[in-house]
């Protein structure tokens, strides 16, 4: 068994789309374990996606993902990890399959949708970082 960090992120929660992403990771078989509604601080967003402080869009995604309600939660299943991964689609929607999240519901790169931990490694960090003592 596997955690993941997944993120509904403030485009889904605006978008009404959170049943829609709950169902799809549902209908999968993975099971969520732990959920809540919040809406993040500049430090946690700025930690969650440090790997990127360098990047032009840093700023901008750090804005944007504090700039509303998400949704958090640990989902738990068989390769969880890249199980979510699949599910969500390429970061770029445009490129993504339909059928994914982002392929169905999103057109900018910024904006799509959705987050989940792209290895065992990050998940543990970032469910750490979200869910603190909640061991993966
Ligand atoms: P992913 O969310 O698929 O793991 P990532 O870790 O490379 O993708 O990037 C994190 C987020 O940053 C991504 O979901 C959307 C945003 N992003 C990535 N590349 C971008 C770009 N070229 N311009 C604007 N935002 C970008
Ligand atoms: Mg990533």
């Amino acid at each position: 068994m596997e955690r993941t960090l997944v993120l509904i992120k403030p485009d889904g929660v605006r978008r009404n789309l959170v049943g829609e992403v709950i169902s799809r990771i549902e209908r999968r078989g993975l099971d969520i374990i732990a959920m809540d509604l919040r809406t993040l601080d500049t430090e946690t967003a700025k930690t969650h996606y440090e790997e990127h402080a360098a990047r032009p869009f840093y700023n901008s995604l750090v804005e944007f993902i504090t700039g509303g309600p998400l949704v958090a939660m640990v989902v738990e299943g068989e390769r969880a990890v890249e199980a979510v991964r699949a599910l969500a689609g390429a970061t770029d929607p445009v490129s993504a399959a339909p059928g994914t999240i982002r392929g169905d519901y999103a057109l900018e790169v910024q904006e799509n949708i959705v987050h989940g931990s792209d290895s065992t490694y990050s998940a543990e960090r970032e469910i750490k970082l979200f869910f603190g003592d909640l061991a993966v």
